[in-house]
Order: C-alpha cells, then sequence, then structure tokens
C-alpha cells in the first residue's frame, strides 16, 4: 500500500491541504508546516510542525521570505521525520507571504531525498497584492522548479476568476476547495481500485524523474451527462487557457475519479476531448479509481507540463521542427540523430550574476532545456 502525505506549508498552504477531501480508512498522513501557530490550531492535519518558533515567537513571518526559509531549515529535522517513508507526498502551498514562500524549497528538497513522486500545488498571488508579492513569488517558482518533482504553477486570478462569486473570502475557500479537491483525486487515482489503473512505477513513467512545471484544471460535476459536464468545465476552463493550453502540452495526465456507478462512456468523452486538443506526438496517461463516497458524482483532474502562457511560442515552436523534421527525412538524412540533454546548464563568467527571473521562469536558462524541447544534435 502506497504512503501518501499530504502538506500544507504557510497559512494558504494548509488551508487547501484542510480542503482535500477525506475518505474513511484511508491511511494518509496530513500535515501542516507554519511558523504561525494560530494557523496550526485551525487547520486539522494530524501532524502539525510548528516551525522556526524562536525566530518569529509562534507567529507568522509578517512576508519576510528569508524568515520562512530559516524557519524550516531550524526545524528541518521534523520535516525530514515527517515525510520519511513515504511513496507520495502532496503539498501545497500560497507563495507571496513569508512562511510558505520560503519554507516550500525546503519542504520540497526533503520530500525528493525520500526518493517519493512530489507535486507541489503552488498558488501564485493576485495582481492587487502588488510587484513585491509577485516577485517573491517569481523567485520561489524558480527554486522548487529546481528541486525533485512536478510543481503546479496556479495563478490565483486564473482559478478565481472559475470558482468565484467575487466576494474575497469564498473566492479564496473555492479556490481552496478546488485545489484540495484536486490533490484528493491525484493521490485516490493510486490508492483506490481502478479499471484503468495508475500505480505508482505508471506514474513515474509519466512524469519521467524529471522535475518539472505544470498546471492543473479540476472538474467536478454530478448526476447526468457528468462526462459532457466534466469536458465543458476542463475546457471552458481559464487554467486550460479554455483548452488552448494543451495544444502545447509536453505530457499531459488526465485522472478520473468516480463511484462503482462510473460509466464507461463518460470516462471515454473526457479523455477522447482531452486526447483531441493535445500534440499528436504529446504522451498522455489516464487512469481511473473507484471510491463509493464518489457515487453520483465525479472529479477529473489534468495535469499538464509547459504553461499557458509559452503556448503560442510552443506551438509555432511544434509546428516549425516538425517542418524541419519533414525536410530531414526529404533530403533522405537520417531522422534518428542524438538530441541535446538537458543537463543544468553552466553560466560561465555569469556566474555570480542575478539571474533573470521572469514569472519564476529563468530566462538565462537555454530556451530548449527551459521548455524542455528535445533538439536533434
Ligand atoms: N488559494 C489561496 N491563496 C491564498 C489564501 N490566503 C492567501 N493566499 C495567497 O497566498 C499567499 C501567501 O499567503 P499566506 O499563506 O497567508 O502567507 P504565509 O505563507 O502564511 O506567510 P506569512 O504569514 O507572511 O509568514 C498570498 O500572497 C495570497 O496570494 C487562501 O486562502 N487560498
Ligand atoms: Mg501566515
Amino acid at each position: 500500500m502506497a504512503r501518501i502525505c499530504v502538506i500544507g506549508i504557510g497559512d494558504a498552504g494548509i488551508k487547501m491541504a484542510d480542503r482535500v477531501p477525506a475518505g474513511a480508512g484511508e491511511d494518509v498522513v496530513r500535515i501542516a508546516i507554519n511558523t504561525d501557530r494560530r494557523s496550526l490550531e485551525r487547520s486539522s492535519a494530524a501532524v502539525k510542525l510548528a516551525i522556526g518558533s524562536a525566530r518569529t515567537g509562534g507567529l507568522g513571518t509578517g512576508g519576510d521570505v528569508e524568515t520562512g526559509r530559516l524557519a524550516a531549515e531550524d526545524d528541518e529535522h521534523l520535516i525530514r521525520e515527517s515525510v520519511s517513508g513515504a511513496d507520495m507526498i502532496l503539498a501545497a502551498v500560497g507563495l507571496g507571504g513569508g512562511c510558505g514562500t520560503g519554507a516550500a524549497s525546503v519542504v520540497l528538497r526533503n520530500a525528493g531525498e525520500t526518493g517519493a513522486i512530489t507535486f507541489m500545488f503552488a498558488t501564485l498571488p493576485f495582481p492587487f497584492e502588488g510587484p513585491q508579492a509577485r516577485e517573491a513569488a517569481d523567485h520561489a517558482l524558480a527554486e522548487l522548479q529546481k528541486q525533485a518533482g512536478i510543481v503546479l504553477a496556479i495563478p490565483n486570478e486564473r482559478m478565481a476568476s472559475f470558482v468565484g462569486d467575487g466576494k474575497v473570502a469564498d473566492t479564496f475557500d473555492g479556490v481552496n476547495r478546488v485545489i484540495g479537491s484536486g490533490i484528493g483525486a491525484l493521490y485516490r487515482l493510486i490508492t483506490k481500485p481502478g479499471y484503468l489503473n495508475l500505480d505508482l512505477p505508471a506514474l513515474r513513467k509519466c512524469l519521467g524523474g524529471e522535475s518539472g512545471l505544470g498546471s492543473m484544471a479540476v472538474a467536478e460535476a454530478e448526476g447526468a451527462g457528468r462526462g459532457e459536464q466534466i469536458v465543458r468545465q476542463l475546457v471552458d476552463n481559464p487554467m486550460t487557457d479554455s483548452g488552448a493550453a494543451l495544444t502545447g502540452a509536453r505530457s499531459i495526465l488526465v485522472g478520473i475519479l468516480g463511484g462503482r456507478d462510473l460509466a464507461i462512456q463518460d470516462v471515454g468523452t473526457v479523455f477522447a476531448a482531452v486526447k483531441e486538443r493535445a500534440p499528436r506526438d504529446c504522451p498522455m496517461w489516464t487512469g481511473t479509481a473507484i471510491d463509493d463516497d464518489w457515487n453520483g458524482r465525479i472529479t477529473a483532474v489534468l495535469i499538464f507540463t509547459d504553461r499557458w502562457k509559452d503556448v503560442g511560442e510552443q506551438a509555432q515552436l511544434n509546428h516549425g521542427r516538425s517542418l524541419l523534421a519533414a525536410k530531414k527525412t526529404q533530403r533522405g538524412q537520417k531522422a534518428e540523430q542524438g538530441r541535446f540533454s538537458f543537463e543544468p546548464f553552466d553560466r560561465g563568467r555569469f556566474k555570480d550574476v542575478d539571474p533573470t527571473i521572469q514569472d519564476g521562469i529563468d530566462l538565462d536558462e537555454p530556451t530548449y532545456c527551459r521548455r524542455r524541447i528535445r533538439i536533434e544534435k
């Protein structure tokens, strides 16, 4: 039986993790990590790690990322212990504050060292939170990407436009619920029986053991026509840029969680709709899980790598590459040659200069590495 850890880091991360629907008899360890004791007290997590108490006196960091990082390092042994032996780690953080933003990479580093499959669900701050929050979030995102695991960047604004009714509290709560629901669906794909199984080795293969940046969309539907409802929600979703983001995806994972009444037709409808929008050569992993608590409803989780904002360019690149490949073959050259690898790049004489970070992306890294574009040598 796979051992699963769900971790919330900082206030927002803890709220998201608390919204992961609990299942009867599940062996999932829920962990909350914060400098702020009051937030820990409010959480329903079974394991609560108060970090950096000597630094913050049990309060928040007041948006100080460095304090957040140092607090996590002060108590790194607790973090390491709490994740040891896990097979799958799903962590949530709201980037833009101090504790979560600083502590997330320490948590991810320790998670990576366990060898577990790790997903970090990281929301990005609203534009109105100001450039400082945005910059801190971008830096943290770039750091997180260097660690093992898949980092899912979820702009709060995008998600909010999908779930919100415009009121701040309801909107945040809506975002937390959707992310919590996605996390729950993802680990249930591994822990619950399904007819199209996505087990840990398959998931490992799907993620290729690489670290990467991805996006996530979640859809939930009940009653008649669930399959079509899910498709509409996934396609008419700002997280997939109304479906356009899928056209530039590097790899796709689609999981469907339903009850005993999950219909083959609904599963087929959803998988086909995603496949239709994905590049023809894009690897796609699909899985279903059956949970009695989901009778009469479906939750679908869609994870894809390559961000929506790169879609236009990526689609053009894909097109350009296929034209190039066609030309080469025409000239009678071998289509199969060695490829440039994605090894860490050398900054050379710029090694002491601050990297150029934009939207969490290190622009100094060669584009083909950043986007994982396979280039023929
Ligand atoms: N999705 C979601 N995001 C939130 C919520 N509350 C805050 N945020 C976002 O998460 C970011 C970090 O906020 P917090 O989690 O409160 O900050 P923290 O990590 O506890 O950091 P400090 O309190 O400064 O030590 C903010 O900049 C917001 O963008 C929430 O309930 N849900
Ligand atoms: Mg806080």
